[in-house]
């Protein structure tokens, strides 16, 4: 079994400070968190920022701000968002890709997302692939639902992603695939031998799925975009906290934490 990757993925779109007040929302809060994060043993940051209020946004200055911040200070992998918040507006998705991060998140169709839908339609998925290729971005394929991973191997035979895939299988979120141990194994025996892949549980499903990828040979993100609680009722004191929790099971199952020059070969980034 590879080592273990824990990606962080620290603020998202969604939660707020009222949720908990620990979720770093700007670029100084998030390059801290990912200072502690990579201390505590995470090697792929996944990164989405905010604006002076707070809202999400996609605008390339922020995100600038933060992945230098974040590259100064660690030697964590650095995942931009090209999901953002619903309804962003696509060109802006991707407009930070410019800033060559070592990967990207690339969500391969458009699931409901609790009151919302997260639209991400065929011709757009493509033409944010094709963005990622040009630039020489590992893409991180987000699968909501298993039609998802279907789309990303269409990408694969369109030339527009290269092997190995890697996937990260986001389960939980109302209007995707529940967050199931046997979903998620559903979901491993459906991507092409060879891809990598980790697992993002949301709410309470993280844990059970992130013990369940440790034994399964997986990788495991873990964050407030997908958890803001330690345990029922209980907000985490901050995102570390969640990694170091990964990096316990890890080591109670035997299986080895990657850095991230480790990360880097394992998922075939910027190698
Ligand atoms: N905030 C969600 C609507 C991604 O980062 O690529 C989408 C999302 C996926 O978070
Ligand atoms: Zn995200």
């Amino acid at each position: 079994m590879d080592k273990l990757v824990i990606c962080v993925a620290m603020t998202g779109a969604e939660a707020t400070k009222n949720d908990n007040p620990a979720l770093p929302v700007s670029p100084e809060e998030i390059i801290q968190s990912a200072i502690e994060c990579r201390s505590a043993g995470a090697s792929i940051v996944h990164l989405h920022v905010r604006d002076a209020q707070g809202q999400p946004t996609q605008d390339v200055e922020v995100f600038r701000t933060v992945v230098e911040g974040v590259r100064r200070e660690t030697d964590l992998i650095v995942q931009i968002s090209t999901g953002g918040a619903v309804g962003a507006d696509p060109d802006g998705r991707i407009a930070s890709l410019i800033l060559r991060p070592d990967m990207a998140s690339l969500t391969t169709g458009t699931v409901n997302f609790g009151d919302d839908v997260f639209m991400n339609g065929p011709k757009m998925v493509e033409k944010f692939a094709a963005r990622m290729k040009e630039l020489g971005i590992k893409p991180e394929v987000e699968v909501f639902e298993v039609g998802m991973i279907a789309n990303g191997v269409r990408l694969l035979k369109k030339g527009l992603l290269a092997e190995p895939l890697h996937f990260d299988f986001v389960m939980g979120v109302p209007g995707g695939i529940p967050g199931e141990i046997r979903h998620l194994i559903h979901m491993v025996d459906a991507i092409p031998a060879g891809s990598s892949w980790q697992v993002a549980g949301i709410g309470r499903a993280e844990l059970p799925l992130a013990a369940t990828a440790i034994m399964l040979g997986g990788h495991v993100r873990v964050g407030f975009e997908d958890n803001i609680l330690y345990s029922r009722g209980v907000p985490a004191r901050n995102n570390a906290q969640l990694v170091e929790r990964v990096v316990r099971l890890a080591g109670e199952f035997g299986r080895e934490v990657a850095t991230p020059a480790e990360a880097r070969q394992i998922l075939h980034v910027n190698c």
